[in-house]
């Protein structure tokens, strides 16, 4: 799979603002900090396309980006942002809330987890409501630069134990800033959206 085109499509609030291309959408969802951003700059081959940063809690809004003209990345609001108050947390709660459950174009989620951690009770907890509601998911672990290699097996085991993952659900470990694993990051989170052979 190759990424031909991107470019970012708007930003959204509320269903009116989602986009109406009937493209399929892919979301990231994850903790505030862990790299949604990112993983879309690194998939789209562009340093800027999606804004991150140091901040946590730097992407407020639904963002949408266009990939080859047939299909959409969305970048979520991360969640567990502490520093916050706790009206805002809601209000956040409620934009990812909103879009989990009216967008018509959502396929698939791409869960990114910190792959040094053991991922969070809200990660758990979004882990079930994707379940819930019959989504498809796969689960990235990001900052794989940062991880040990001998730490890697482990941690994968703590990562699918804690998130409950069957044998056949993959996790991917992958690194934005050298980009080990990416190809096949981009080859899973396209597959059945995208045509393999573009
Ligand atoms: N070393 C390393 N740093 C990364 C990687 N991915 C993201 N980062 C850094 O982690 C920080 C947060 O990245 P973002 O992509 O903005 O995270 P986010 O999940 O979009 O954060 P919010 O928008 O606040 O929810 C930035 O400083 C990134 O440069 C990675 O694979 N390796
Ligand atoms: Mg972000």
């Amino acid at each position: 799979m190759r990424i031909k085109q991107a470019e970012f499509v708007t930003s959204a609030v509320k269903k009116h603002q989602y986009p109406e291309l009937g493209l399929p959408e892919v979301a990231f969802v994850g903790r505030s900090n862990v790299g949604k951003s990112s993983i879309i700059n690194a998939i789209t081959n562009r340093r800027k396309l999606a804004k991150v940063s140091n901040t946590p809690g730097r992407t407020r809004l639904v963002n949408f980006f266009n990939i080859n003209g047939g299909a959409m990345l969305v970048d979520l609001p991360g969640y567990g942002y502490a520093k916050i108050s706790k009206t805002e947390q809601a209000a956040w709660g409620k934009i990812i809330e909103d879009y989990i459950l009216q967008s018509p174009f959502l396929k698939r989620f791409v869960l990114l987890v910190d792959a040094r951690h053991k991922p969070t009770a809200d990660d758990v907890a979004m882990l079930d409501y994707f379940r819930y509601y019959q989504k498809d998911v796969l689960v990235v672990g990001t900052k794989l630069d940062k991880l040990k290699r001998n730490d890697i097996r482990k941690n994968e085991k703590i990562i699918r134990e804690t998130l409950g993952l069957a044998p056949e659900e993959k996790v991917i470990f992958y690194s934005a800033m050298t980009r080990e694993n990416l190809q096949q990051v981009i080859d899973t989170v396209f597959a059945g959206i995208l045509p393999e052979d573009e």
